[in-house]
């Protein structure tokens, strides 16, 4: 349905994200997107969230774009979930908010104009397709990792039917997946991700449409074996709508000495370090990648996180890394370490910045693609190594593969030396540098005026206003 507006339709439409910032990210850059194309858009916001991360991120987005509607979504309290206590503090959110989904019915039913669309984080899906079904509105979902990802997410439901523990997988039109590389909570089918997977699987062929942040030309054989029915049949259109830009609403975050220092350093001499929004790497290992950075040689910005909610994350830097080498990075001016949120999408296209130590969370890999900085993928969990495998065959990096993952049996803790010599490789690897400036072309080329990410979402917007 659409509302009109003088001679204009107007779409509305509603955006449902799940907890984390690796989910709330793509839906802020979604939000203020469609805001930018004339839609009319309410922005679900779930309260409360988990990290303090997201609010601010929210309260930035309703405070710049007054075109864009909050409709705060308040959770039920749930006690009963003590099979789950030592869940993730996201998945055991996302589930409250699945358990949840009741209590939106009325609040999209008082919607005015009603809504042409939702949009839902696929996280969310199988729990609030019904409810928009209930009043007749047209569901897509927003896949939030990778469109190889959603290769496995979509063909798994069918093979998990048959099979008691998952293997290596060979996905029809794909690349055969180890089963090293598959998300490590899938071999367990009793763990709540795991039953959100394949739940939210068999949602995927109740969407109108799947939309991927990412492009075409970046995973070319995902998107032809999704839309070509090798995968699944009958499941949806895929549309690739990446990169999407970050909004111009952004909470005051990177502390500006982090630019300040950006700003003296040499074009493309810097190797930024983070690991996302959730992320934290034991004390052993923030310990031996400090020793790792210094002995790189390399210049390098490095945010430290030691837990998993930022909320919680309160030890000092100098407990963490040590004072040494906070003190010798100022004195010789090579390296900056910094603790708490910084505005990673700025930092990796600031021209100082020529490298990424990245764990691979998807939104990190397209920023990096958008940005042309090259990866030096580090896995640590989730989807990371399906990401980690596609940035190595894209050229867009390569992938420190015989690094475990987090909890994985046998994984030691990596040594600093070798940490250092792949962090200078990284920076001195001329081949992978110009297989990523031909990545950022052509992502830059998908998403503006005429490019296949463009027009995708043009043509879905064309639709709800018709
Ligand atoms: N970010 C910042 N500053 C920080 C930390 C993070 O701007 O200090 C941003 C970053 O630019 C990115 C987002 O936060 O846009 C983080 O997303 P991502 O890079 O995807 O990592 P995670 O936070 O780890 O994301 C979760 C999962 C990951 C998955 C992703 C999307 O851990 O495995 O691919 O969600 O589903």
């Amino acid at each position: 349905m659409s509302a009109t507006s003088g001679d204009a339709q107007v779409s509305h439409v509603a955006l449902l994200p799940s907890a984390g910032m690796g989910h709330l990210t793509p839906f802020l850059r979604l939000a203020s997107t469609l805001a930018s194309h004339g839609c009319r858009v309410t922005f679900i916001a779930i309260h409360p969230t988990v990290s303090s991360a997201e609010s601010l991120h929210l309260s930035a987005l309703f405070s710049t774009y007054p075109q864009i509607h909050p409709l705060e979504f308040p959770l039920l309290h749930l006690d009963a979930m003590d099979a789950y206590k030592l869940a993730d503090p996201f998945y055991l959110h996302c589930e409250s908010i699945r358990r949840s989904a009741h209590l939106l019915l009325p609040l999209l039913t008082s919607l005015s104009p009603p809504l042409s669309s939702f949009i839902v984080d696929i996280s969310l899906a199988s729990a609030f397709i019904p409810i928009a079904n209930k009043l007749d509105i047209p569901s897509y979902i927003l896949f939030t990792s990778s469109a190889t990802m959603l290769t496995l997410f979509a063909y798994l439901p069918g093979l998990i039917a048959d099979a008691k523990r998952i293997d290596d997988v060979a996905i029809p039109g794909m690349q055969p997946l180890p089963a090293s590389m598959i998300p490590p909570a899938l071999h367990d089918p009793t763990n709540l991700f795991t039953k959100q997977f394949i739940e939210n699987g068999r949602a995927l062929l109740q969407a109108k449409a799947i939309l991927v942040n990412t492009f075409e030309s970046l995973e070319a054989d995902a998107v032809a074996a999704l839309n070509g029915g090798a995968v699944v049949r009958g499941l949806p259109p895929v549309v690739a709508i990446g990169p999407l830009h970050q909004p111009a609403a952004r909470p005051s975050g990177s502390p500006g000495r982090t630019f300040a220092w950006l700003d003296a350093q040499p074009a493309r001499s810097v190797v930024y370090v983070s690991f996302g929004s959730r992320t934290a790497l034991s004390r052993a290992q923030i310990k031996e990648l400090g020793v790792g950075l210094e002995r790189s040689g390399c210049r390098f910005l490095w945010v430290v996180k030691s837990k998993i909610v930022d909320r919680e994350d309160g030890e000092g830097l100098e407990e963490l890394v040590g004072n040494g080498l906070l003190e010798r990075g100022r004195g010789r001016g090579k390296g900056l370490v910094v603790k708490g949120w910084v505005d990673q999408n700025e930092v990796l296209g600031h021209g100082a910045v020529g490298g990424f130590v990245s764990h691979c969370g998807w939104n990190s890999v397209v920023e990096a693609a958008a940005c042309g900085v090259r990866i030096l993928a580090w896995p640590r969990g989730a989807d990371q190594r399906v990401n980690a495998s596609l940035v190595e065959r894209s050229g867009l990096g390569v992938w420190a593969r015989e690094w475990g993952w987090d909890g994985e049996e046998g994984a030691e803790v990596v040594r600093g030396e070798e940490i250092g010599q792949r962090v200078r490789e990284l920076l001195g690897d001329t081949h992978v540098g110009e297989s990523v400036a031909r990545v950022r072309e052509e992502a830059l080329r998908a998403s503006g005026v005429g490019g296949s990410s463009y027009e995708g979402l043009a043509d879905l917007i064309e639709k709800w206003r018709a």
